[in-house]
This record gives structure tokens, C-alpha cells and sequence, in this order.
């Protein structure tokens, strides 16, 4: 009987087209926050463990692509701290020590942060950081569903290491590469945590593809909810821009950015954009919205595209409001294939935890078609 060869697919019988590199976090696990801050009381997590397994499993069982782990030779601290300051870094690696140390009992609790230091003129100092550990957490993070748990950064790290690893696979050529990072990333900025993330992977890999030699880099963000940190890490630059189709923050999460009308500054200047849409927007609006956005890709010329890609969009999503079904997403990948470019996923939001899985694979699968 005529058919495919039946071994698994291999770099030498695979199109150039169709490949895709995985990267896997297998430190993603040492992440799990036990609840989050909702409305006055504590709720179970909704970004658990669970949702990368179900990826991993459905990107193995379509073979998607080889499955590797990051290099351990990569120059990880440095690429960090040309997204995130240091004295942010510094914090999250001592976090869990100092929250043991201000209490032995605490090991048994994920930090959570319960003050904060509003930016507003002469509301707070915010140059005399205090020592006090929770004051610190505030100061740092800006929201009080982020548990900081005894393994978030060794696992933030390698989620960063597994997005590095792919923006390198990509200047040594490769079509594609997935980073599975858990925890996400999009809403960490320079100088903070907060919507389940700790390090902003996609601002990672975007930098080392800069670094790297490319131009141009183009961030389209298609989670549910406004990629409020990678536009803040970039807001003031011309040579990456930043795209995001999100819940209006009028009334959705994070609320205090990702208006229409923010369009960069300075230097960067028209190099950002939002498409805010009501909740309960179907497919075809915000497909139409995805259009635009892929048009001001190819307006900005870019070399090379990175797709925070979380599948909060989905109808069966518990924290979110839009209206995608399954097959919706294989026509997302195709839409993105179609500019021809170098093209990084990273793994953000998506809590429908049985059909994570099935939503990012229908994305990378459209993609490759
Ligand atoms: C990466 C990402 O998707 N982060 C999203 C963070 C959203 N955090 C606030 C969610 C609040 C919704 N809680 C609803 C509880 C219903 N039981
Ligand atoms: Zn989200």
C-alpha cells in the first residue's frame, strides 16, 4: 500500500516550511500557585501544570515537531537584563527566601502581594525602597492573583531559557519554533510581575532576535487579555513593533492599558497598536481585526514575527469572553503562515485546561499547512 514513510517526521524529509522546533520547560511544574486573589476571597489557580501537559501531549501526539529542551550553555542572565532591570531580577531570585525569612510558617503559602505604592504624583515615594519583604512584593508586582511560589523563578527561568533557545533556532535559519512557557510571560514588564507572569519571554526572544541581527521584529499578541508588559517594555522603540488583540480594558483584566489610542512614544511613535473588542466578540470580528493587525506586519517590513499566542479566546475559556471555537484556531496559523516570516510562538494564557491542547495545536497546525 502507497502511503507516508511511517517513521516520524525528520529534519531531512520534513519541508522547510513545515518545520517547527518545540522547546519544552520541563522545570514548568516547580510553578504552581495554589490560589489567587478574586473578588475579596481566595480561588483555585487557573494557570496550573496541567495546561502545559495537555500541550505537550497534543503537539506530540500530531508529531508537530522535534521536542527538545533548551541548551544549558545559553547566555541566559544577560539576555534577561536587557528586558528586565536588575534590581527586578535580583528580587525575583531571593523572593521565596525572604518570604520564608519574614516568617518560617510562610513555606507552607505562596506570596502574595497587599499593598502597593501607586504611581500617582506625590501619592508614594518610590525612592526610598523599603526593606520589609511584603512591601517589596508590592512594589514589584501589580496585581494579587500572581502567587509567588518556592520554584516560580527557577521555572520563570527556564521558560526565558526555552524562549531564548527559540529565537536562536530562528537566526540559525529554522522556519518556526514553539517555546512551551509556563509560566507566561506578556504581562511582565521591566520592573514587574503580575497576571500569572514573571518574565516577559516574548520581550526575551524578540531582544535576542534584535541582538541577533534581524531589523525588525513584529510582536503580535492574540491572547485574550492585552499584552500590557511586552508593550511597556517597548513603547519608546522603532525597530519592534508591538500589536495586541485583546478584551477592552474598559471592562476586561489588566483594565489600566491596551486602549486604541495608545500608539507608542518618542522614537516609537506608530509603533504600537491595540484592538481593543467587547466581550463576547465572535470569530469573524476578531478575525477581521487579526487581518489589520497582519497588515501593519507587512507595512513595518519585518524580518521575523513572534506571536504571544494564548488561547484564552476560546469560548469555553472560565476567565475570558470571547466566542472562538477548535477549528478557528487552525485558520488563526494559516493567517499567520501566510506572511512568510521567521515565527516564534510563545505559550501565554488558555484555561480550558482539557482543550489547551487541541486550540494551540489547531494554531501551529494551521500554520504549517
Ligand atoms: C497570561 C494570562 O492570560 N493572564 C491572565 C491573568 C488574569 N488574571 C485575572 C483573572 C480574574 C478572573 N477571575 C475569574 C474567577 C472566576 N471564578
Ligand atoms: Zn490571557
Amino acid at each position: 500500500m502507497l502511503g507516508w514513510p511511517a517513521h516520524a517526521p525528520c529534519a531531512e524529509c520534513v519541508p522547510y516550511h513545515q518545520r517547527m522546533k518545540i522547546f519544552h520547560n520541563e522545570l514548568h511544574h516547580l510553578h504552581q500557585g495554589k490560589q489567587e486573589m478574586f473578588r475579596g476571597k481566595l480561588v483555585d489557580c487557573h494557570e496550573v501544570p496541567d495546561r502545559l501537559a495537555y500541550v505537550l501531549a497534543e503537539v506530540q501526539r500530531r508529531q508537530m515537531g522535534d521536542i527538545v529542551a533548551p541548551p544549558s550553555d545559553l547566555a541566559l542572565s544577560e539576555a534577561l537584563e536587557k528586558v528586565h532591570t536588575r534590581a527586578y531580577l535580583e528580587f525575583l531570585a531571593q523572593a521565596w527566601a525572604q518570604w520564608v525569612e519574614l516568617d518560617p510558617s510562610n513555606a507552607e503559602r505562596d506570596a502574595l502581594p497587599s499593598v502597593w505604592p501607586l504611581a500617582q504624583p506625590h501619592a508614594f515615594r518610590t525612592d526610598a525602597p523599603p526593606r520589609n519583604f511584603a512591601a517589596r512584593l508590592g512594589q514589584y508586582a501589580f496585581d494579587s492573583g500572581t502567587p509567588l511560589t518556592m520554584g516560580s523563578w527557577a521555572a520563570a527561568r527556564q521558560g526565558a531559557a526555552c524562549a531564548l533557545a527559540a529565537a536562536q533556532t530562528l537566526l540559525q535559519g529554522e522556519r518556526a519554533a514553539f517555546a512551551l512557557t509556563r509560566p507566561p510571560g506578556h504581562h511582565a514588564g521591566p520592573a514587574f510581575m503580575g497576571g500569572y507572569c514573571f518574565i516577559n519571554n516574548a520581550a526575551v526572544a524578540a531582544q535576542a532576535l534584535r541582538d541577533g541581527g534581524i531589523q525588525r521584529v513584529a510582536i503580535l499578541d492574540v491572547d485574550y487579555h492585552h499584552g500590557n508588559g511586552t508593550q511597556t517594555c517597548f513603547y519608546e522603540r522603532s525597530d519592534v513593533l508591538t500589536l495586541s488583540i485583546h478584551g477592552d480594558p474598559l471592562t476586561e483584566y489588566p483594565f489600566f492599558l491596551g486602549h486604541a489610542d495608545e500608539c507608542g512614544a518618542g522614537v516609537g511613535t506608530g509603533f504600537n497598536r491595540n484592538w481593543p473588542l467587547p466581550r463576547g466578540t465572535r470569530f469573524e470580528t476578531w478575525f477581521s481585526a487579526l487581518r489589520q493587525a497582519l497588515e501593519a506586519v507587512r507595512q513595518f517590513k519585518a524580518e521575523a514575527l513572534l506571536v504571544p499566542l494564548g488561547v484564552d479566546t476560546f469560548e469555553g475559556d472560565p476567565i475570558s469572553g470571547f466566542k472562538l471555537r477548535s477549528p478557528d484556531y487552525l485558520r488563526v496559523g494559516e493567517a499567520l503562515a501566510e506572511l512568510g516570516l521567521p515565527t516564534l510562538f510563545t505559550l501565554e494564557g488558555g484555561y480550558a485546561v482539557s482543550e489547551v491542547g487541541v486550540n494551540v495545536a489547531n494554531v501551529l497546525e494551521g500554520f504549517r499547512s
